[in-house]
């Protein structure tokens, strides 16, 4: 562990620290008179001294579409000035998200990310080969960042050039890799093509996009790692935020002394039990530059308490099942593009490379999931469609296509939904 007090502190001495952050941020988000500060005087909060952590589901809540109304900098609780840095995301909505940070943040940023690599048995003098892209997406720049403070080496090769990777996974001998789900595959099925020695790697930390266990498996049998999954959002701080321990391998520890998480009914808002899949809601206490109250990321996934194998005692999150607005409705059978991958890859032989269409050229939206394998299409596609609505319910067209015809993404993240309205198909020779 980076830091073990902090990571397997008792539940009462985390709820104690907890409560009194809360406080401070919610009197600095008063002082402030933001949008966060009006909004919890209007729900007749006085002072930090009026809130505990029990009224926590009770204070407002922030969303995406705050950030994009007063964008740029209309969030910022400190001065322009004492902005160090500003990170973010092209977004989901296609609208860019921008986070400033100061520079305590920036040390609070690498401080959670140095636990991450602590999840996957890095340590000081551990060399790190960082393919997560760096510039304005979070990735590339917070595995720098947490690298550094670990006392790790860190090699910042950021996305693409894949040949160019794997010489230098050959000659420094890294033994963490930090890249998406997807490029790990990629690098895994370039490595063998090429016959180049990866042997040196132990672990590698993968997030920034969803990926299921089947996906997980395909990995590991492709490179020697044991494949853990980081969460993270920019608005939250990026990666960091949460991460898989290489030990269970099972539920991503929250870092919740900073990232005070709650689950909730994506619809409702009201809490759902442990246990139970919900909407993710983060409340930043620590953060200088963009504190967030009760921030709502539409992710899906479920929590769970208690002592992991490894000793830490944070609470743990599923992975992430889908974002609330990625759901796919299909004909009223409602679809999260990672169940569709789950099924997809159970199946020996198939390649790990998918992409959902969603047809809308017609009235009655069709799914066209479109995957890849290298021993004929026919023996895989009937089973597929079999599956697919066995698991899930869904009738979808399935198209087995022949190996390297699914776009791949070298820099960035995977594209797994595109939606064909007319024209050309997105896929060619569908
Ligand atoms: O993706 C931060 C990050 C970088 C996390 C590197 C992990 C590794 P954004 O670009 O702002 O930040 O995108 C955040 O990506 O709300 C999720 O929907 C999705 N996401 C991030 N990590 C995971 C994960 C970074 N492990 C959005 N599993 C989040 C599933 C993930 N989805």
């Amino acid at each position: 562990m980076f830091d073990p007090r902090a990571e397997a502190m008792s539940a009462d001495e985390r709820s104690a620290l907890q409560e009194q952050r809360l406080r401070d941020l919610v009197d600095r988000l008063l002082a402030v008179d933001g949008m966060q500060g009006r909004r919890l005087r209007a729900a007749g909060v006085t002072g930090g001294a009026d809130v505990s952590l029990a009224d926590l589901a009770a204070l407002p809540t922030t969303t995406k579409s705050d950030l994009w109304e007063t964008y740029p900098f209309g969030m910022l609780a400190v001065p322009r000035e004492d902005v160090a840095a500003v990170h973010g995301s092209s977004g989901t909505g296609g609208r860019p998200t921008l986070v400033g940070y100061t520079r305590a943040d920036l040390d609070l940023w690498a401080e959670v990310v140095a636990r991450s690599l602590g999840c996957a048995g890095a340590r000081a003098g551990t060399v790190v080969h960082n393919a997560y892209g760096y510039g304005l997406f979070t990735g590339g720049v917070g595995f720098h960042l947490g690298g550094i403070r670990m006392g790790a080496t860190v090699i910042p090769m950021s996305g693409g050039m894949t040949q160019r990777q794997l010489t230098l996974i050959e000659d420094l001998r890294p033994e963490v890799l930090t890249c998406t789900p997807s490029y790990a595959v990629t690098l895994g099925e370039a490595a063998r093509a090429t016959g180049t020695d990866v042997s040196s790697l132990r672990a590698g930390i993968f997030g920034a996009e969803p990926w299921s266990e089947a996906m997980r498996a395909q990995i590991e049998s492709s490179l020697p790692v044991k494949a853990l999954d980081v969460y993270g959002l920019s608005e939250v701080i990026g990666p960091g935020v949460a991460t898989e321990c290489i030990e269970a391998q099972s539920g991503l520890h929250v870092n919740e002394d900073h990232f005070i998480v709650e689950c909730v009914d994506p619809s409702s808002g009201a809490p759902v039990a442990d246990g139970q899949p919900g909407e993710l809601v983060f409340t930043t206490p620590t953060k200088e530059a963009l504190p967030l109250l009760r921030y709502r990321s539409g992710d899906i996934a479920s929590l769970t308490r208690g002592t992991c194998a490894c000793g830490r005692t944070l609470v743990r999150m599923s992975k992430v099942l889908g974002r609330r607005d990625d759901m796919l409705v299909v004909r009223g059978v409602n679809v999260y593009p990672s169940e569709v991958e789950s099924v997809l890859l159970a199946r020996e032989g198939l390649a790990p490379h998918y992409q959902l269409v969603v047809d809308r050229r017609a009235a009655a939206t069709e799914l066209i999931v479109c995957c890849e394998a290298s021993d004929g299409a026919e023996q895989h596609r009937d089973a597929i469609v079999y599956g697919l609505h066995e698991r899930l319910g869904l009738r979808a067209d399935v198209r087995v296509l022949a190996p390297g015809t699914v776009p791949r993404q070298e820099v960035g993240k995977a594209v797994r939904v595109v939606t064909w309205t007319e024209g050309e198909p997105p896929i060619p020779g569908l």
